[in-house]
């Protein structure tokens, strides 16, 4: 028997069936190649309605395919429901749920009184001022909205100030490295003609120092040299993600954003907005500590220790020096 008629015996019958002759292949041969035909008409139709499903698909196959890390913020994302509460029975201080807006009644030594203020210091209401925090939706500012139907904006009226939010996070595992994002857009306008519609301009931009900072020990204090600040960025009329990391000393670390226009001349508008913020845990610390060694505990000689304590059980200290009015 030639040795092609095995090969084709092996691929065409049963061991059970007789012998094919070359015709008996030939005309196999023919009925099998109609039928790659036929199934590329289904591939075809198949593929073409994958691939217009496919835009529908994406999100969810992407999800499972790839989920990120767990985002540790509450209200992250800034949508919760409005009207957000009033922070310590303050009306002109709202902020998501989960946060807490940090901000200087008075204007420290560092800030020159601008000129319209002349040089005493008495007159610095002229030109400092506690912002207001609240809401902002893009039904009515579009443009200073990231993401969703929400995020917070704060504002000082024709006035300079030094504010933020933080957010405590608890259950980290100390020597885990986290990392801090959120999307910032800062506005400052002079001449409320030459800013555009909803304000999509900056007039007269000038420095707003905008940073992102982790306070890896978990305090609630932004001026506490523990707190690792990433280097200061503009977002004059453009969102910009701010992002620092670094490694937990304790089980619980504190987010803060920080901003602060500086001009010799007052703008009327200071506005700064954020949205879509995120902790991350982007490489988790060991287990357990090494046999032996002490856990890590916050420096004893913390220059401001007494106000590096929780805004409720810190009593008046942290408040009085932030609300002198
Ligand atoms: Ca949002």
């Amino acid at each position: 028997m030639p040795l092609s008629n095995l090969l084709r015996i092996d691929v065409f019958n049963p061991p059970n069936l007789e012998w094919a002759s070359d015709a008996q292949i030939f005309a196999r041969s023919i009925a099998v190649l109609k039928f790659p035909f036929d199934f590329r008409v289904v591939l075809v139709v198949v593929l073409c309605v994958v691939m217009a499903a496919l835009p529908f698909m994406t999100p969810s196959l992407a999800y499972a395919e790839a989920p990120g890390p767990t985002n540790l913020l509450v209200d992250g994302d800034f949508e919760a429901p409005a009207p957000w509460p009033w922070q310590d029975g303050i009306g002109e201080v709202q902020v998501g749920p989960g946060w807490r807006a940090w901000y200087l009644d008075a204007a420290p030594d560092y800030v020159k009184p601008p000129v319209n203020c002349g040089d005493s210091k008495v007159g610095y209401h002229c030109y400092w001022m506690r912002p207001e925090f609240r809401d902002n939706v893009a039904a009515s500012f579009a443009n200073r909205v990231h993401s969703g139907v929400r995020s917070q904006k704060y504002f000082s009226f024709g006035r300079m100030h030094e504010a933020g939010l933080y957010q405590r996070v608890g259950g980290i595992q100390p020597g885990s490295t986290v990392r801090f994002s959120i999307y910032i857009q800062a506005w400052m306008c002079h001449d409320i003609d030459k800013c555009g519609m909803n304000g999509i301009r900056s007039d007269a931009p000038s420095d707003m120092h905008l940073r992102v900072g982790i306070d890896p020990y978990g305090g609630d204090n932004p001026f506490s040299p523990n707190v690792v600040w990433a280097p200061e960025k503009e977002a004059f009329d453009q969102w910009v993600e701010f992002a620092v990391e670094t490694e937990a000393r304790a089980d619980t670390v504190t987010v803060f954003t920080h901003s602060r226009p500086d001009w010799p001349w007052a703008r009327v508008e200071n506005d700064v907005y954020l949205d879509d913020a995120s902790l991350v845990v982007v490489q988790p610390g060991p287990a357990t500590k090494p046999s032996g060694q002490a856990a890590i505990a916050k420096p004893a000689s913390h220059p401001q220790r007494s106000l590096a304590c929780a805004w409720r059980s810190c009593g008046d200290a942290w408040a009085k020096l932030f609300r002198r009015n």
